[in-house]
């Protein structure tokens, strides 16, 4: 833990515009209410807490946040819902994570949907071109709107960085067909194939299941993890990603729907409380982790007690990976 810094700084993103649900924009505001900021001090984080980042249409489609007028709200491109709205919004987050990391914080993003992580990688390898990523998820959220059958921005943050010598998803993808994308331009920042490990996941559509065979991305399907024990599961992920500053991206769908109702697209057959919790605490024991996020908590999509549970379950992720330690 001396690699990395002891201050946090919690962004919380509070963005739905990736998928068609509200609800995912009060993640932030549940887990503070809940302690997240003494439970993080409590384990010798200092920890820095802002507002949440202002996704309010009209400030992300009339301003560039210096006053000047930008409007971009054109009807959407097929298969880009909310496009303005999404990449103005990953434009903003992007810009908050590359300037806490160059201040030498730890970036603790707090979504909000799966879309953030356009926002959150973009910023984190614009620093840390060669970080290593771990995305726990029960979906691979690599569709491009070339393959997206439901246009809903959450699937496709990793297809849409995405880049490879031979044609992978994002390769010679047109941002400038994409209103408020513009911050992805060519020269962006890209994901190379093997700086990625998948756990967990288990619902992958036909054209994900192709580029993540072409692209040979280092994956573990919920077979995998019954098959191997998430203990050697996490070995294996890990040895992948050596050397790399890492960044979890925890998307709650990847727990078991037992456990965590309250998202938006459950899929049985998840991740159990205790491989949940070892994927955290293993990443954590790593001393590699440099950023991470928290994605797809929805408060309003299941009962209240769903709720609360789902929001203690995200809440006692982030303590297991922020480094939290049995003994
Ligand atoms: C599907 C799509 C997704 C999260 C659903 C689902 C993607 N592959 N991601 N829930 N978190 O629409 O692209
Ligand atoms: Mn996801
Ligand atoms: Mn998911
Ligand atoms: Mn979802």
């Amino acid at each position: 833990y001396t690699k990395y810094p002891r201050t946090v700084s919690i962004i919380g993103a509070p963005m739905t515009y990736g998928q068609p649900y509200v609800g995912t924009d009060t993640g932030p505001k549940m887990l503070r209410e809940k302690g997240l900021r003494p439970k993080l001090t409590k384990l010798g984080w200092r920890v820095e807490d802002m507002p949440d980042l202002d996704f309010d249409p009209k400030t992300l489609l009339s301003s560039d946040g210096k006053g000047d007028t930008v409007v971009s709200s054109q009807r959407d491109p097929p298969n880009a819902k909310n496009c303005a709205l999404v990449g103005r919004g990953s434009s903003l987050l992007a810009d908050v994570v590359e300037s806490k990391l160059r201040k030498g914080f730890f970036p603790l993003i707090v979504g909000g949907d799966h879309s953030i992580g356009l926002g959150s990688l973009t910023g984190i390898l614009r620093v840390r071109p060669d970080t290593g990523i771990i995305w726990v998820d029960a979906h691979a959220d690599l569709n491009t709107p070339h393959t997206s059958s439901s246009g809903n921005f959450h699937g496709m943050p990793l297809g849409l960085l995405m880049n490879h010598p031979d044609n992978g998803p994002a390769k010679n993808f047109d941002f400038s067909t994409l209103p408020g994308f513009e911050f992805l331009d060519q020269q962006g920042p890209r994901i190379s194939p093997e700086q990625l490990v998948y756990v967990g996941l288990r619902d992958v559509d036909p054209a994900e299941r192709i580029w993540i065979q072409r692209l040979g991305i280092k994956t573990f399907t919920m077979t995998d993890i019954d098959h191997l024990g998430i203990g050697r599961v996490m070995d294996e992920a890990l040895a992948h990603l050596k050397g790399r500053p890492l960044h979890l991206s925890y998307d709650i769908d990847s727990v078991d729907p037992m456990l965590a109702p309250a998202t938006g697209t459950t899929v049985r057959g998840g991740l159990t409380y205790r491989e949940a919790h070892f994927v955290a605490e293993f990443v954590a024991q790593s001393g590699d982790l440099a950023s991470a996020e928290i994605v797809e908590v929805n408060p309003s999509l299941s009962s209240d007690d769903g709720a609360n549970e789902t929001v203690e379950l995200g809440l006692q992720l982030i303590t297991s990976f922020m480094g939290k330690s049995i003994i």
